[in-house]
């Protein structure tokens, strides 16, 4: 079946951007139907669809908008996270760049799906350019009925604010966006109570990626079996892939989930850089690294990326070629966790460092072979035992880049001395 994109139509149209030129091309036209289905038909629809959350953890949209409770006397809130912050990843930014109204559109139609009138998009710091244009946008779409009091005249109303980050990955997780929405410091909350029960100002809140709400105007049009009938059984639908690294093509496509991964780096990608492939990220620095041997039946769906122990993530891939040096591909990671981690749990706050701390060493020829085995016994320490995901998202390249690349690592070091009575 011939498959036709729908998040990135509009890309490449000049002036995309401008209400106007957008609206030719169809942009809002899901709304009369939209405001013509019952709130929760939609979220059957969603559902139907097995639209998976595209921001990195794919859980089940439409089921996590059926945990907002209703008619609690409280605000229904929706924040759209468009911190992308991940490494390797930076697909949400061209939905802002090249059709930002596709964003304002998806967010009309999760805002009705959950009753909620009062939207926040949350977006980095960095993309200082991506705010200006969201504000525009957002500027246009209020000037003509599309945001604000009874948007075209369906008595529905929902005002859509735009936030800042100030640069701290943790952000980007769902509760330290909420936290420093609320003008805090971006500290992840514990969970549960998750988001949609008590989130933003401890009301139920939705937090959505930008991909995931941009697929909703497609499922309002098409509905939730269409959109299950592209990609896999477990993955459906499209995606933004972005990939970068060691590859002569670096750049994004938006495919059905699927592809086989050896076809994307030939097709898409182009081929390898500099070499021959190594190693394989596949969705931003946090998921586990994968060999070359391993991606020969890797797909681009969740089910295969669970097959092989690792995650597809933000599907932003990262390839690295056989000169890479494994030990500084991981030292600049874990310089990163550790500078990013908020500091909360002490596995992560001192787990992080440590092995970043190790690393050094390594690289420095002062470390012996039995070091190695203790990155792999930190990492193990750090995961499920943090208030949220970054602990986790340390250990796992940690983890898969020593226990598979560790002749890599051993060149470094001199041989493990252990004390005379611990091998008597
Ligand atoms: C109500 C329940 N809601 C789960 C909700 C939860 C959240 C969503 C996913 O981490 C991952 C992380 C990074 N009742 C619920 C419930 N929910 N059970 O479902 O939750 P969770 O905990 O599985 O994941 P998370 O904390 O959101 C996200 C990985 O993504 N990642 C990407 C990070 C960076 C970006 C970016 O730059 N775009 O996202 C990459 O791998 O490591 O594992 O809404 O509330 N019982
Ligand atoms: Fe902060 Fe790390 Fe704990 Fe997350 S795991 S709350 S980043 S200290």
């Amino acid at each position: 079946m011939s498959f036709e994109p729908h998040l990135t139509k509009r890309f490449g149209i000049e002036n995309s951007r401008k209400l106007e030129v957008a609206r030719k091309h169809g942009a809002y036209s899901s709304l009369q139907k939209l405001f013509s289905m019952k709130p929760t038909d939609l979220i059957e629809e969603v559902k139907k669809s097995n639209l998976k959350g595209r921001g990195g953890a794919g859980f089940p949209t439409g089921m996590k908008w059926s945990f907002v409770p209703q008619n609690t006397g409280k605000p229904v809130y929706l924040c759209i996270n468009a911190d992308e912050s991940e490494p390797g990843t930076f697909t949400d930014r061209y939905i802002i760049e090249n059709d930002p109204h596709l964003l304002i559109e998806g967010i009309i139609c999760g805002a009705w799906a959950i009753q909620c009138h009062t939207a926040y998009i949350y977006i980095r710091g960095e993309y200082a350019n991506q705010f200006k244009m969201l504000n525009e946008a957002l500027a246009e779409a209020r000037a003509a009925g599309l945001v604000g009091k009874n948007i075209m005249g369906s008595g529905f109303d929902l005002e859509i604010w735009t936030h800042r980050g100030a640069g701290a990955y943790i952000c980007g997780e769902e509760t330290g966006l909420i936290e420093s929405l609320e003008g805090k410091k971006g500290q992840p909350r514990i969970k549960p109570p998750f988001p949609a029960v008590e989130g933003l100002f401890g009301c139920p809140t939705i937090v959505n990626n930008v991909k995931t709400l941009a697929h909703v105007p497609w499922i309002v049009h098409n509905g939730g079996e269409a959109f299950a009938a592209i990609g896999t059984k477990d993955s459906t639908g499209s995606n933004i892939f972005g990939v970068s690294g060691h590859i002569n093509n670096p750049g994004y496509w938006e495919l059905p989930f699927g592809m086989h991964v050896p076809e994307f780096i030939e097709k898409y990608a182009k081929g390898v850089k500099g070499g021959k492939l190594k190693a394989f990220i596949p969705g931003g620095s946090s998921t586990p690294v994968l060999t070359a041997a391993e991606t020969e039946d890797l797909y681009l769906t969740y089910e295969s990326m669970m097959a092989h122990k690792t995650f597809l993530g933000t599907g932003g891939m990262i390839i690295m070629n056989d000169q890479t040096d494994m030990v500084k591909a991981l030292k600049t990671l874990t310089h990163f966790y550790a500078d990013e981690s908020c500091g909360q749990c002490t596995p992560c706050r001192e787990g992080t460092s440590w092995v970043d701390r190790i690393l050094k060493r390594i690289l420095a020829g002062e470390a012996t072979t039995r070091e190695l085995d203790m990155l792999v016994e930190i990492a193990d320490n750090m995961e499920g035992r943090t208030i949220c995901a970054l602990a986790a998202a340390c250990a796992m390249p940690v983890r898969s880049f020593v226990t598979k690349f560790r002749p890599d690592f051993e060149k470094y070091c001199k041989p493990a001395v252990y004390p005379a009575a611990a091998v008597s």
